[in-house]
């Protein structure tokens, strides 16, 4: 596959699902570290890249720009021609289906609550508290969802892991309680081995 350029930064999870499946498909790539916090996503010419003003985006070797996290990914799997995307059609959008979750549902609890608290310093008080319902609602449905099986997709790691383990593993920098989800944490634990990143609490020590 062509190099590419991977817009991102290293304290967001979306960018890092993006960092993760490129490394797990040996897709070799010039890493752009981006710092939201200095608004390096709103200049011009980082704006002239990605009207939205988000990371990550990947910029193709034709200078053809991809944005959106999940989206990234899908392209990533596809074009290096790997197998972590289904060909039977009702297989895949059912994997689709946990991408759409994660971005709907997940990130815009677990990864908002984790910013406002670790970035923003906000406190509890100040903080929409649906996002606390909405997040523990998430963490509810990972649980049972993986009591029965090991990744989402089943028995082997994809992309739905992937895309969902970047936040839930920092989600207690967002005030939720991770030890009230066992199935959740040996599962963060696994797919973290999996991609051979280091643990969470590692990676902060
Ligand atoms: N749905 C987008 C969300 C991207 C997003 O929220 N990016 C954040 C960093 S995690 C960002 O660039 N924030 C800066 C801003 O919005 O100004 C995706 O999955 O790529």
């Amino acid at each position: 596959m062509e190099r590419i350029k991977i817009y991102g930064s290293a304290i967001s999870g979306n960018c890092l699902k993006v960092k993760w499946t490129a490394d797990l498909l040996g897709i070799t790539y010039d890493w752009i570290e981006t710092d939201i916090l200095k608004g390096e996503t709103r200049t011009e010419t980082f704006l002239a890249l990605s009207p939205a003003g988000q990371i990550p985006i990947v910029v193709l070797e034709d200078g053809r720009v991809l944005e959106q996290s999940c989206a990234i990914m899908l392209y990533l799997a596809e074009q290096s021609g790997s197998n972590l995307v289904p060909s039977d059609p009702f297989e895949k959008a059912t994997m689709i289906s946990w991408l759409f979750w994660e971005q709907n549902f997940h990130e815009s609890s677990i990864a908002v609550r984790r910013f406002r608290k670790r970035f923003a310093r906000l406190s509890d008080d100040d903080i929409d508290p649906t996002l606390l319902t909405r997040g523990n609602a998430s963490l509810s449905l990972m649980e049972n969802h993986l009591a029965a099986q090991d990744y989402f997709g089943g028995t082997r790691l994809g992309l739905p892991d992937i895309a969902l383990v970047a936040y839930t593993r920092m989600a207690g920098e967002g005030g939720y309680a991770l030890a009230d989800y066992p199935a959740v944490q040996a599962w963060i634990a696994r797919v973290e081995a999996a991609l051979g990143i280091p643990s969470y609490t590692e990676e902060q020590a």
